[in-house]
């Protein structure tokens, strides 16, 4: 290799080496900050952005790469996920060796435990990973909303000769406790990786900053199994990525930094750097009602990088004047198929299939998640009403914290999640 292929990965055949990588979406995780809306769904099945789910993003990125082998590992609450993906992913072609499959915790390991950590969610599915036999694999979360390409940072990987990729982003040095937080050299190699670390240390020279991990790994094949199979014998270890292998590589592989740039965004567009891990209400919320902005931070209209998910028919959006001429709006939002707005106003809110909003009501600021229906002279504000909820006649929330606090769930930001059980608590 010569040193402008080392640093620009030319002349390495990238595609053919994505076809040799093996992808593995963590899938596992409750994601318990979200509340009630994870009590029947693992958190990369909670829709997202009017008609996908949280885990469609993570995978349409690998088959946007060109990754076209898949395995999503599933935990807690994975009903609906095991659905979305059986219904709505099923279209690789085994005949070519691509493939979506669901890898539940099925304790295939001698212990008695579910998965542990998440490397332990790898290992106890070792003999599978092997037998597909990958040069390389690549470790994913399946919470995240953003577009990557994975090419890249493969031909990063490979270009530099590492035995680990670790992707990573600048984050406010105020959240990086909430991420494994490293420092790099000049060449990109990392020096030093702390898991969700107290007091993280900022970039040199720009106090307000840190690099945070993206939790995306590739690791080469075999040092991965090596390296699961003598954490699995460590009791002190957590079996987890963040925690325990990465941070115990560091000074002992080459272990390096790939920097998350939206590079998807094909020539050169101006789109900043997209990643959110939405995993509160409130950022939940905000992601949502972002998209409802005239030029969202996340662009879903790139024709470049389609989001894939599965896809159920159903009628268009209708907007009815009621018997008594009101006219049913929408304004600033995302109205999705199946819905009815009658006679009713809806501001800046986003609106998933199916959702009935009827005369005199008033939706502002607010996400409806699929089949919510309101009752007439409903009024939502700052609200999350979760799927299927049926909000009785006359119902206010957002208007009075107070209340709100009681009743429902509400933030600190003041944003109020509505769930169906609270719903039939109401009354009792
Ligand atoms: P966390 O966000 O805390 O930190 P973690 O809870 O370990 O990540 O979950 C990572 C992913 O794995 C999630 O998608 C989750 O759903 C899934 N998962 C968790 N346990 C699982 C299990 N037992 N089986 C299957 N899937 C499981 C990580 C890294 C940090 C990094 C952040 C970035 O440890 O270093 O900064 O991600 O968000
Ligand atoms: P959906 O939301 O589409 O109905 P879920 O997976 O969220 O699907 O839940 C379906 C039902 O299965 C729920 O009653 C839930 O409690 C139950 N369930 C889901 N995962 C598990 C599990 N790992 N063990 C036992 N019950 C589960």
């Amino acid at each position: 290799m010569t040193p402008l292929e080392r640093t620009t990965g030319a002349g390495v055949d990238i595609p053919r080496k994505l076809r040799r990588t093996l992808a593995l979406v963590l899938a596992g995780g409750r994601g318990s900050r979200l509340r009630d809306l994870t009590d029947w769904h693992a958190k990369p099945a909670i829709p997202f952005a009017g008609k996908f789910r949280i885990i469609d993003f993570a995978l349409s990125n690998c088959i946007n790469s060109g990754i076209r082998r898949i395995s999503v590992l599933t935990q807690y609450k994975a009903h609906s996920l095991i659905q979305h993906i059986q219904r709505g992913w099923g279209f690789l072609r085994g005949e070519f060796n691509e493939f979506i499959e669901l890898l539940p915790a099925q304790q295939r390991t001698e212990g008695e435990n579910w998965y542990r950590g998440t490397a332990d969610a790898v290992f106890q599915n070792l003999d599978i990973v092997r037998r597909h036999a990958p040069d390389y694999v690549l470790i994913l979360a399946g919470d995240h909303v953003y577009k990557m390409d994975y090419g890249k940072m493969l031909a990063e990987h490979i270009a530099k000769d590492a035995a680990v990729t670790v992707a990573c982003i600048e984050v406010p040095l105020s959240k990086a406790s909430d991420f494994g937080v490293m420092s790099v050299d000049d060449a990109g190699n990392i020096l030093r990786f702390d898991e969700k670390p107290a007091n993280p240390m900022p970039v040199p020279g720009r106090s307000d900053v840190a690099l945070a991990s993206m939790g995306i790994y590739i690791f080469n094949a075999d040092l991965l199994y090596d390296l699961l199979e003598k954490d699995a014998r460590l009791a002190a270890s957590q079996h987890d990525f963040g925690r325990d292998l990465i941070p115990a590589l560091v000074g002992r592989e080459t272990v390096i930094a790939h920097r998350f740039q939206n590079s998807c965004v094909m020539d050169g567009g101006a789109e900043e750097a997209y990643w959110r891990d939405v995993g509160t209400v409130d950022a939940y919320w905000e992601a949502n009602i972002d998209l409802c902005r005239v030029t969202p931070a996340l662009n879903m209209y790139d024709e470049n990088w389609p989001i894939w998910t599965d896809l159920r028919q159903n009628p268009p959006a209708k907007f009815v004047f009621d018997s008594d001429d009101r006219r049913g709006t929408a304004v600033d939002s995302l109205i999705s198929g199946g819905c009815v707005v009658s006679g009713a106003l809806v501001r800046r809110s986003l609106l998933f299939s199916d959702v009935r909003v009827n005369s005199f009501c008033v939706v502002e600021d607010s996400v409806l998640l699929p089949g919510v229906e309101l009752g007439r002279h409903s009024r939502i504000r700052r609200a999350i009403i979760d799927s299927g909820c049926s909000i009785p006649t006359d119902l206010v929330v957002g208007e009075d914290p107070v209340l709100d606090a009681k009743r429902f769930f509400r933030t600190e930001k003041g944003i109020t999640l509505v769930t169906q059980r609270m719903l039939d608590n109401l009354w009792i």
